[in-house]
């Protein structure tokens, strides 16, 4: 990590109620849209580490909201594992660590909103899969962070980027993109977007049952990246779910939906060897196995329904905004080499061909659950 953002990141420790010196600090997470660092203190004579994270305020337009948001939610977390007797419970929810005076977040100069949590020791994240059991922990966390947030009113929390999982509003932004081509990009991506075109009729699916009353409005986490579930380092037990940035009312099957998306391929998301990239059934099962574990009580038939497609439409979906943002000049999504983003579509949408090819089984398998 650069000099500079170590000592900028000194300087904004002291904001925050830490009681101890900085020792040093190192880039912790870079995403695609969040910077996240983690830091160590010597603190009444220990060692403790703190997560610093700087909000994108380009993305999160309305950052105070975002925070109420986060502080509801981890408040509510923490107080439902206390009241179920849960151990270890400073690692199984994330605490905000509040500003000396008392704020959520400190707002640096040039308007960067930065956030502290306490370090959950002894817990590591994983790029990709590694083992069917680690998918139905993946499953298992995120049905259980749901079953926890199932009895916050949804009115209590601002849906802080609208429509986030609106597919067809995301079909129409890439509709307009395609149709200005600004960057006259559209020609390098023409087979994927004829692909995207094809794959309309996926984008009204889920809206409609919701329309339609049966797939009710839940309170979602919206971003289940495998990467965001944090397993014991000894244990492999899922104790935590992080980036809690997009929670907020949505739907249990866009859950779902980027779960499959990000445990049942071997591959990351920019995978340039399409050869490799793959909905591989056994992970599918565990993750289903786990989810339905904690999330089993609440769903709906539909939901129930719509497991297996809904790994279909998210990964749809992504894809989406991939090309969307690559014809639009890659302003959303960090990129790290040229074509990143149209890279990115490619695998996505190798997903969901093997997703389709592989739907009849998977739909056969959750219905037997
Ligand atoms: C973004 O930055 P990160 O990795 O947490 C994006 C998600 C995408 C994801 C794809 C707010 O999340 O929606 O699924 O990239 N977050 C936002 O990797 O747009
Ligand atoms: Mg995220």
């Amino acid at each position: 990590m650069a000099i500079y953002q170590e000592t900028q990141l000194q300087d904004i420790s002291r904001k925050f109620q830490i009681y101890g010196q900085i020792l040093h600090a190192e880039t912790c997470k870079i995403g695609h849209i969040n910077e996240t660092y983690s830091a160590t203190y010597s603190q009444g004579g220990t060692k403790v580490r703190y997560i610093h994270q700087k909000l994108n305020t380009g993305v999160f337009k309305d950052p105070l909201a975002v925070m109420n948001n986060v502080m509801r939610v981890t408040t509510h977390v923490r107080q439902k594992l206390e009241a179920r007797g849960a151990t270890d419970v400073t690692r199984r929810a994330l605490i905000l660590v509040p500003t000396r005076a008392g704020h959520s977040h400190y707002q640096h100069e040039a308007g960067e909103i930065w956030r502290t949590f306490v370090f959950l020791e002894g817990t590591r994240s994983y790029e990709s899969v590694q083992s069917p059991e680690q998918a139905y922990q993946a499953g298992r966390a995120f049905g259980d962070f749901q079953n926890l947030l199932a009895d916050l009113p949804a009115d209590s929390l601002t849906e802080t980027i609208p429509n986030f999982h609106n597919t067809r509003q995301r079909f129409a932004a890439f509709q307009q993109a395609v149709a200005a081509d600004r960057l006259d990009r559209a020609a390098q991506a023409r087979a994927e977007i004829d692909q995207a075109l094809a794959w309309e009729g996926l984008a009204g699916v889920v809206l409609d049952e919701m329309a339609a009353g049966r797939i009710p409005t839940r309170i979602t986490h919206n971003d289940t990246k495998f990467n965001n579930v944090m397993l014991d380092a000894a244990t492999g037990e899922a104790m935590c779910v992080v980036d809690l940035d997009t929670v907020m009312p949505g739907s249990a099957l866009y859950d779902f939906g980027d779960m499959i998306r990000t445990t049942t391929s071997p591959t990351l998301e920019d995978e340039p060897d399409l050869s490799k990239v793959e909905m591989r059934m056994p992970m599918f099962e565990q993750l289903a196995r786990g989810y339905l574990s904690a999330a089993g009580e609440f769903l709906t038939p539909a939901e129930r329904a719509h497991l297996a497609f809904s790994g279909k439409l998210i990964t749809f979906e992504l894809g989406l905004r991939f090309l969307t943002d690559y014809l639009c000049g890659d302003t959303y999504f960090r990129i790290h080499r040229p074509g990143h983003n149209l890279d990115r579509v490619r695998t996505q949408f190798k997903l969901v061909q093997s997703i389709e090819q592989q739907e009849a089984a998977m739909q056969r398998f959750t219905d037997s659950l």
